[in-house]
């Protein structure tokens, strides 16, 4: 069911608990700002979910309330995940989905990674 991406942060959603370890992911980078992971159910041979250490609930919330630093910081994290994944020369796809309309399911900001295959059209 997509979320309401205007709704408070629910410091319980599955992410939250995932970046408190307490639900194990397949983690392949982290640092101050970010921590990234396996996609569960992959949608192209690599599928990265890379998601901020801080409490966004999406773009949305991201964008407007996060710091400079974090911003930053995020945006560099999901730079050097797809670089660690040798995925700069083939290329790769980077999508977030807000809200309702946008399909967004987790309530925690993430930006997937997608790489592994040439990726077809994306247009709705
Ligand atoms: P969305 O952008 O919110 O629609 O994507 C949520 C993604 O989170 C989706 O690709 C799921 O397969 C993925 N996921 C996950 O990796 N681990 C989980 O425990 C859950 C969802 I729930």
């Amino acid at each position: 069911m997509p979320i309401d991406a205007t709704l408070p942060y629910d410091p319980d959603n599955i992410f939250a608990r995932i970046l408190r370890d307490e639900i194990p992911s397949k983690r392949v980078y982290e640092d101050d700002f970010a921590i990234a992971f396996h996609d569960i159910n992959p949608q192209a041979p690599q599928h990265i979910l890379v998601i901020p250490r801080g409490a966004y609930v999406s773009w949305d919330d991201f964008s407007a309330r996060g710091s400079d630093a974090e911003i930053a910081g995020f945006v560099r994290a999901v730079g050097a995940v797809a670089r660690q994944a040798g995925m700069v020369e083939p290329g790769y796809r980077l999508l977030a989905n807000v809200g309702v309309d946008g399909g967004q399911e987790v309530p925690h900001l993430h930006v997937h990674v997608f790489a592994g295959r040439r990726l077809g059209a994306m247009l709705p």
